[in-house]
């Protein structure tokens, strides 16, 4: 693959209704789109999730547009590729900036998947023509909350998760299962407890969660093997796992049962399917987590969800889901509570470029 031309959009839209979680409350979106083209015409598109600000981890928008323009693209531009698992590798140099590595990386995955004339989750070694969905509930309003949890079973959804946080837990889960006794359902902490809380955390067990997710700080791998040996509910590691190492010494102090996977956070599609790899040795069951994306993230993550290990429903939810109208045809559907992934080349979805010019803030043209 030798890339001739690379185009950089930061696109915007508004949610649909406001996200909301322990660190952050999200009203619109921002992130950075990635077309790439080689010399013989093929194009592959990626995404880079990083946020507006850098609640969820230190990468920003801006970050990634300065990263991919002034850094990753010369790194990927200085040698032809023969594979996608070489972008990863290459990026080794620079440090950290995983969403950004990411963004390219998935590009040159989707790229390589359409000149084989290959589906991407089939280059992968996924098996599964369809994944189970699941959706995340970001409202600390009990009543709200309990109001969209309904209608998400009524479009098929069969895995709910929830956002906790101090004092907005037990009392929340309770009435949550009173109304749903045998829904899966699982609360995602975003690291906004401490080792004092366990108290707190244990009155959880009796709900019968099927994870939580991330209670504890991003550093304190430590701290969460003291915790799920104190705690009957698996814990699950979002923010605290963003290298195979993390993942490898979590293993070891047993500070995790379960897996959330996220191709941003782990930089890149082949750090993700090596994690899942590892995590299948183990017997650790994983899922893929979401970024409240657009629809080429979207379609990265079925790709992913489609191999073995992801024996959980993720956060794998329909384009609707957060927007009136996403950037990708077709839009990712739910049809009785699974996606079905694309035959068709790549990630299968097509770049809707009419609605993109529109919701488009600011663009760049890079010709190597
Ligand atoms: O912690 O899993 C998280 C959204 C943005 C950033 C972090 C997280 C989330 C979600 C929702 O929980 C995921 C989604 O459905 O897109
Ligand atoms: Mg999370």
């Amino acid at each position: 693959m030798e890339i001739k031309q690379i185009n950089l959009s930061i696109i915007k839209m508004p949610l649909k209704a406001p996200f909301e979680n322990a660190l952050e409350k999200v009203n619109e979106r921002e992130a950075v789109l990635i077309e790439i083209t080689d010399r013989d015409g093929f194009t592959g598109y990626g995404e880079a999730v990083a946020f507006s600000t850098p609640w969820y981890t230190e990468e920003t928008v801006k970050t990634c547009f300065h990263m991919l323009k002034d850094v990753l693209i010369p790194l990927l531009a200085k040698e032809p590729i023969a594979h996608p698992k070489e972008v990863s590798k290459r990026f080794r140099v620079v440090r950290r900036n995983h969403m950004a590595k990411a963004g390219l990386e998935t590009a040159v995955w989707d790229l390589y998947a359409k000149r084989k004339g290959m589906p991407l989750w089939k280059c992968i070694g996924g098996r599964m023509q369809s994944v189970a969905a699941g959706v995340a509930v970001g409202n600390h309003d009990t009543f709200e909350a309990l109001q969209q949890i309904e209608a998400f079973l009524g479009e098929g959804y069969e895995r709910i998760k929830v956002k906790i946080k101090p004092g907005h837990d037990e009392a929340f889960i309770r009435e949550i299962r009173q109304s749903y006794p045998n829904l899966k359902l699982m609360a995602d902490a975003n690291s906004s407890y401490t080792l004092d809380d366990l108290p707190r955390l244990q009155k959880l067990d009796e709900f019968g969660l099927l994870m939580i997710e991330q209670p504890l700080g991003t550093d304190d791998i430590v701290e969460h093997a003291v915790l799920q040996k104190a705690l009957k509910t698996p814990v699950c590691l979002d923010e605290s796992i963003v290298t195979y190492h993390h993942a490898e010494s979590a293993l070891r102090l047993g500070s995790f049962k379960v897996l959330n996977i996220k191709i941003g956070r782990v930089g890149g599609l082949w750090p993700a399917v090596r994690l899942h790899d590892l995590c299948l040795a183990k017997g650790i069951p994983v899922w893929c987590g979401g970024m409240i994306e657009f629809g080429i993230s979207r379609a990265f993550n079925l790709a992913l969800a489609t191999m073995p290990g992801f024996t959980i429903p993720g956060d794998l939810s329909a384009s609707n889901r957060f927007w009136e109208k996403d950037i990708i045809e077709p839009e990712v559907a739910v049809e009785n509570g699974r996606i079905r992934v694309p035959d068709a080349p790549g990630i299968g979805y097509e770049l809707n470029r009419e609605y993109l010019k529109k919701v488009r803030v600011y663009h760049e043209f890079i010709r190597l």
